[in-house]
């Protein structure tokens, strides 16, 4: 059975980097876009509507995603801080988008996962989606809940999702870990797309990594998605300095922040 495009999609954290990348995508394929962040994006496309919504309201989130069949949950804080701040954007506002999707029976969810879920293993180890999850930080963590929230909603509630461990998403990579951790915004549309698409995905966990020469991850091992990375970063290893070291564990800096220090 194949799954077809949802006639509404809602898009959390439109205006951040991945959304803006999302939403240019789905304008292009004219696709009924609600576009929710608690910031207006810079360019709104024909074909979507804006939210303002804080993540942390929860009947705001309620109210935002009323009407679409599906959303792509990207909206939160997206690096390491201290607790409240994580607690109250990532960890209350999953609950939420999940609670609204519930509520408003959506047929699937697509969740913005990290690496950082398993950012403590050794950058010698070789991870797949279904080992013990080893967070590098508050921000891990609170990735780690978002995962296991669609886990329990999926088995209890029927609440189909799929969670996107993104490696680094980035116009090209940043450092010589980026090489190994690197997902190009192509593949990160594509991997979206089939998010949506594939069938019978239940509750899938999936690393999302372009076809670069190496890296630490085993991406789908079920083959849950059917998707095939066409980038690679291979091709940008000769613009990064070959000084740098490699992190000893995989979630690179993220390992090292002392986010008790970082105050309330
Ligand atoms: P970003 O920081 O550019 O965008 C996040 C968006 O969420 C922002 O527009 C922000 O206004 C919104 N937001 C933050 N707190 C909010 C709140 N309380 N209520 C409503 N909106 C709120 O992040 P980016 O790079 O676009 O990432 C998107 C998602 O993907 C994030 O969840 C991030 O954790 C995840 N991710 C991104 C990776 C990357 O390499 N870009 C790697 C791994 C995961
Ligand atoms: C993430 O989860 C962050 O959102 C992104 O800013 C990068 O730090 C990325 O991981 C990474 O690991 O490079």
């Amino acid at each position: 059975m194949s799954f077809e495009f949802p006639a509404r999609l809602a898009v959390t954290g439109a205006a951040g980097a991945l959304g803006t990348v999302l939403r240019a995508h789905l304008a292009d394929a004219g696709i009924d876009t609600i576009s929710v962040d608690i910031r207006e994006p810079a360019r709104l496309h024909p074909n979507e509507t804006f939210q303002r919504c804080d993540l942390a309201d929860a009947d705001a989130v309620e109210g935002s995603l009323r009407g679409a069949a599906a959303v792509v949950h990207l909206g939160g804080i997206s690096t390491t801080g201290p607790f409240e701040a994580i607690l109250s954007a990532n960890i209350r506002g999953s609950f939420h988008v999940f609670e609204a999707a519930r509520r408003h029976a959506m047929r699937r969810v697509v969740y913005a996962s990290s690496n950082h879920v398993t950012g403590y293993y050794a950058s010698d180890e070789r991870v797949r989606p279904d080992m013990p999850h080893r967070p590098d930080s508050f921000y891990g963590l609170s990735k780690a809940f978002g995962e296991d929230l669609a886990q329990l909603y999926w088995d209890k509630y029927g609440v189909e999702s799929v969670g996107l461990r993104i490696g680094s998403c980035f116009e090209r990579p940043r450092d010589r870990r980026m090489l190994k951790t690197w997902l190009s915004h192509r593949d990160f549309v594509r991997l979206v797309e089939r998010a949506l698409l594939a069938p019978g995905v239940g509750h899938s966990v999936v690393y999302g990594v372009s076809a670069n020469p190496s890296t630490y991850w085993e991406a789908d091992p079920a083959g849950a998605l059917g998707f095939t990375p066409r980038d690679s970063s291979a091709a940008c290893a000769d613009a990064l300095p070959d000084d740098q070291r490699e992190p000893p564990r995989q979630g690179g800096g993220f390992v090292d922040v002392d986010e008790t220090m970082l105050g309330p």
